[in-house]
């Protein structure tokens, strides 16, 4: 098992449509394990691979609150089948855009198609925090980022501040520095 380093914008690969996972073996479970790794010690609730560099259609999640026990829930391939007419607002944040956070409105509920560890097909129909993360994380699967979903001169200002960062080698908070891969 292994933490692995999360990117950040302004890398290229966050923008990547990941393809689907085909092959349910021992690799897939030791990129399982590596994902909520990464994802408990960021700490973050959600995780798409392509966060850690990998283009695969495969999110981890763990809604828990402090004070409960772990519940680490996988989707694999998930797919929207249903959205409601009703929306909801969120203040979001990613941990590919560490320490910003901005409210985002999205259908309050969905249906998401998705497929377990083994590969059996599955269906969640989500409401509040689950809706929300689900989409979230689909969106990333997808190339697309929750600063997507705001105002244009608030996401260009976000951009403007990550790549600054990035040419200076860094990231915009010191002691989260990593190298990114941008263009
Ligand atoms: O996909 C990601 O970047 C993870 C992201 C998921 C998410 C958060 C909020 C709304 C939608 C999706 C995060 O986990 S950001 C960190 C966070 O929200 C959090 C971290 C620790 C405790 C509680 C929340
Ligand atoms: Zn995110």
């Amino acid at each position: 098992m292994a933490i692995r380093d999360i990117l950040s914008i302004p890398d290229s690969k966050l923008r990547l449509v990941s393809e689907p996972v085909t092959t349910f073996d021992g690799d897939l479970k030791a990129l399982i394990e590596d994902m909520f790794e990464t994802m408990y010690d960021a700490p973050g609730i959600g995780l798409a691979a392509i966060q850690i560099g990998v283009p695969l259609r495969l999110i981890t999640m763990d809604l828990a609150k402090k004070d409960e026990p772990k519940a680490p829930q996988v989707f694999i391939n998930p797919e929207v089948v249903w959205a409601s007419d009703e929306m909801g607002s969120y203040e979001e944040g990613c941990l590919s855009i560490p320490e910003y956070y901005e409210e985002v409105v999205r259908p309050a509920a969905v249906k998401v198609k998705y497929l377990d560890e083994a590969g059996k097909p599955q269906e969640v129909e989500a409401d509040g925090l689950l809706a929300t993360c689900l989409q979230h994380e689909i969106d990333h699967i997808n190339g697309v980022l929750f600063i997507d979903h705001i105002s244009k001169l608030k996401r260009e200002m976000v951009m403007k501040r990550f790549r600054k960062a990035a040419k200076r080698g860094g990231h915009p908070h010191p002691a989260r520095e990593k190298k990114a891969n941008v263009v």
